[in-house]
């Protein structure tokens, strides 16, 4: 299987599963990294996604050059008829976090980058290196590296075409975290666990306002914010969380 979609308890984990190819794209591996993303987004049980890869040496080296590539030029005038992923078309509002074993090139490095937290092995780099192949990024590296780092260092990324090391990306705060890879599958456990104590439909709700902050005025984006505030308001969760705050017990959350 060229991807592995499991789901336990609140925590759903895909795992690309190509090693011998580096992790790399073909289009299989999109059709099923849009399935499970669609299946992860309609399951009420799951709450939080864990996206990796197999093996320590590749998170993911992007679009099958030899597969994908070719297969892509039917798309080029209609490319939202492509199977919808969080890198384009895609709106999941439950949060997924980004566990980056390895390397992460070209669409690798955007998958990395359409996650809401990334804990990077010591092993991981980030890179985008589709100008030595003669192409940009287009899985929205060039629109998402630069919303999340210094404009100077994504051009630098991006034009050079060289990878940068997991402590740089700590550095410039593309990482929430690095560390050892036999502990990254227990830290990225530990985040997705911390954020299950919490409301689910909160969660969303503030996954939704940080999201549309990017592409919204400031004015915009408080009304948006006072919008998902106050429906959160007529929800059981809203009930729960505060009569478990008041009887000094702890919630037990719904997503109702
Ligand atoms: N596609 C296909 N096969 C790959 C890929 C890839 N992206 N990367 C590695 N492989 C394969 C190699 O072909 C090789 O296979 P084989 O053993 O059969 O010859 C095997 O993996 C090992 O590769 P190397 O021998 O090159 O191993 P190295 O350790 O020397 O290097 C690297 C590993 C650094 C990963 C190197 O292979 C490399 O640079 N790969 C290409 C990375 C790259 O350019 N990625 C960007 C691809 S383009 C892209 O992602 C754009 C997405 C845009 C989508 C737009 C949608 C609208």
């Amino acid at each position: 299987m060229a991807l592995i979609y499991e789901k336990k308890g609140r925590i759903a984990t895909i795992t690309i599963n190509r090693p011998e190819a580096f992790n790399a794209i073909d289009p299989p591996t999109l059709q099923e990294l849009s399935a499970s993303l669609i299946d992860f987004r309609e399951v009420n049980e799951s709450w939080v996604l864990i996206i990796t890869a197999a093996g320590e040496k590749a998170f993911c080296a992007g679009a099958d050059i030899k597969s994908m590539i070719p297969w892509m030029k039917q798309w080029k005038d209609k490319p939202w008829m492509m199977p919808s992923t969080i890198l384009r078309g895609m709106e999941l509002w439950k949060p997924v976090i980004g566990a980056i074993n390895g390397l992460a090139l070209g669409g690798g490095c955007e998958i990395a980058l359409s996650c809401d937290i990334l804990i990077a092995s010591e092993k991981a780099s980030f890179g985008t290196p589709e100008v030595k192949l003669g192409l940009i990024p287009g899985w929205g590296g060039t629109q998402r590296l630069t919303r999340m780092i210094p404009q100077v260092k994504a051009a630098e990324i991006i034009m050079t075409g060289q990878s940068i090391d997991a402590q740089e990306a700590y550095r410039l705060g593309l990482v929430n975290k690095v560390v050892p890879p036999s502990e990254l599958m227990a830290a990225a456990t530990q985040m997705a666990e911390a954020i299950c104590k919490n409301g689910p439909l909160a969660v969303r709700a503030a996954k939704e306002a940080i999201v549309k902050s990017k592409s919204l005025s400031l004015e915009e984006g408080l009304r948006l914010e006072w919008s998902l505030f106050s429906n959160l308001f007529s929800t059981e969760d809203f009930k729960e969380g505060t009569g478990a705050f008041v009887e000094k017990r702890k919630p037990e959350f719904k997503g109702s």
